[in-house]
């Protein structure tokens, strides 16, 4: 990466704009491979041709755009499917909250959520997930139910199922392709149905084989009603760590509009070693963007000055990755609680929060330090604009890192045993 930089800065300076576009699209490349990114195809040839003709000011307003537009982004999720299957137990996984927790979806054992009911997200006010009603009960006819909830402001759509496959689900599913939206089949508490066919079954029960024969149901029954290619995830609420859960949330991410994969993964909570590797790869673009930007910006005439990237930033910087990765002091008490241990005691495990050996690591300044004053010596460039936007991006990244891996460290804590 700070040899990307070095690289970069030199060809800016050289004005090798072919090395410098092939450059930035085979790092952009790599850099996404695991989220796809959140610059749009459309975005991407707009930098790509500013950088060839080396309109730097071109390149800089494409990248503050997407900025943006990724942290201003709204997500609005349906999740849908008859009563009872496990729709407000599905929001309350996905949003990381337990059944019980202060803001969470109501479940019940009878049919609980009688009307379109919104849920923010608690920590990301832009997102916001939909309980509707079971489809096929009194208030809301199956013919109706797409236009009485008013889909078309929705981003995408889960469909809820729970035991067979109704044609209610065949018709929601129908009539949502014929919408033109996309949506994700999931086939809730298959918990239960390993339970049951292992209590039915002893002698023959095999966990792969009852999983394998669910999902064949599920995708006949939707081939059948004509859905080409359709994504089936076989879920617990219960066991968010298992099963499809983790697979889902890629999906989901992947096919999102480029500027709402942000937003989306913000609030992803950490239930898995992938979904922390997810929220990680969109921050470190994001950083990466952001020093880019900068960097761009010095070599413009008149560019505007840097902000420093001292102590008091850098704190602001590591509670924000902590809240992103759920590790700040409320997240804190909530694990603590569900693992009967103490705050004191999580907080041993997490390496981030000894901040003044995390931000006043010298061998990373020293790098920062020494990175830059090569750059200025091959450009000639401010020496003070170079080292800033530098030592922010060395900075972030080492904070990002260090959490990241708290947040992995943790989660391998509160992992229940697998069913
Ligand atoms: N074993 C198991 N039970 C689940 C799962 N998801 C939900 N449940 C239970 O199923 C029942 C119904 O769950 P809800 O989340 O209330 O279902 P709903 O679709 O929102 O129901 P309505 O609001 O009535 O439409 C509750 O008792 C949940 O605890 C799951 O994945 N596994
Ligand atoms: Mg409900």
């Amino acid at each position: 990466m700070c040899d990307f930089f070095s690289d970069y800065l030199k060809n800016l300076k050289e004005k090798d704009f072919k090395k410098l576009t092939d450059d930035f699209m085979s790092h952009y490349v790599k850099l996404t491979d695991k989220t796809k990114g959140i610059i749009s195809l459309e975005k991407l040839k707009r930098i790509k041709e500013a950088f060839s003709v080396g309109n730097l000011q071109a390149v800089v307003d494409a990248i503050q755009e997407i900025l943006s537009a990724a942290e201003n982004a709204v997500l609005e999720v349906a999740v849908i499917g008859e009563s009872g299957t496990g729709k407000s137990s599905f929001i309350n996984a996905l949003r990381g909250l337990g059944h019980e927790e202060e803001g969470a979806a109501k479940g019940g054992v009878v049919e609980t959520t009688m009307k379109k009911t919104p849920y923010k997200h608690p920590q990301y006010p832009n997102v916001t997930f939909w309980d509707l009603p079971g489809v096929g009960t009194r208030t809301f006819a199956p013919d109706t139910y797409l236009e009485a909830v008013g889909f078309a402001t929705f981003d995408f759509f889960i469909i809820i199922s729970s035991s067979r496959f109704t044609c209610n689900d065949a018709l929601l599913a129908r009539k949502i392709q014929e919408a033109g939206k996309s949506f994700y089949f999931v086939r809730s508490k298959v918990d239960s149905d390993l339970y049951n066919e292992q209590t039915a079954k002893p002698l023959s029960f095999q966990r792969e084989r009852v999983l394998q024969e669910i999902q064949d149901y599920c995708l006949a029954n939707l081939c059948d009603i004509g859905v080409p290619d359709p994504r089936i995830f076989l879920v617990s609420n219960f066991h968010v760590h298992e099963f499809d859960f983790p697979d889902l949330q890629r999906t989901m991410l992947e096919e999102l509009p480029a500027h709402k994969r942000h937003v989306f993964v913000l609030m992803l909570p950490a239930l898995s070693e992938a979904s922390i590797e997810l929220k990680r790869s969109i921050l470190k673009e994001m950083i990466w963007l952001e020093a880019l930007k900068l960097s761009a910006v010095a070599f413009i005439p008149l560019g505007s000055i840097f902000k420093s990237f001292d102590l008091p930033e850098q704190e602001a910087c590591l509670q924000l990755y902590r809240k992103y990765f759920g590790l700040d002091d409320e997240s804190i008490e909530v694990i603590a609680k569900k693992l009967h241990t103490s705050v004191q005691d999580i907080k041993g495990y997490l390496r981030c929060l000894d901040s003044s050996a995390l931000l006043q690591d010298a061998s990373k300044a020293a790098k920062a330090i020494y990175c830059a004053a090569k750059i200025c010596a091959v450009t000639g460039g401010p020496i003070s604009s170079t080292m800033y936007f530098l030592k922010a991006y060395f900075i972030r990244s080492k904070i990002l890192d260090a959490v990241a891996q708290d947040a992995k460290v943790l989660l391998h804590k509160t992992l229940r045993p697998p069913f």
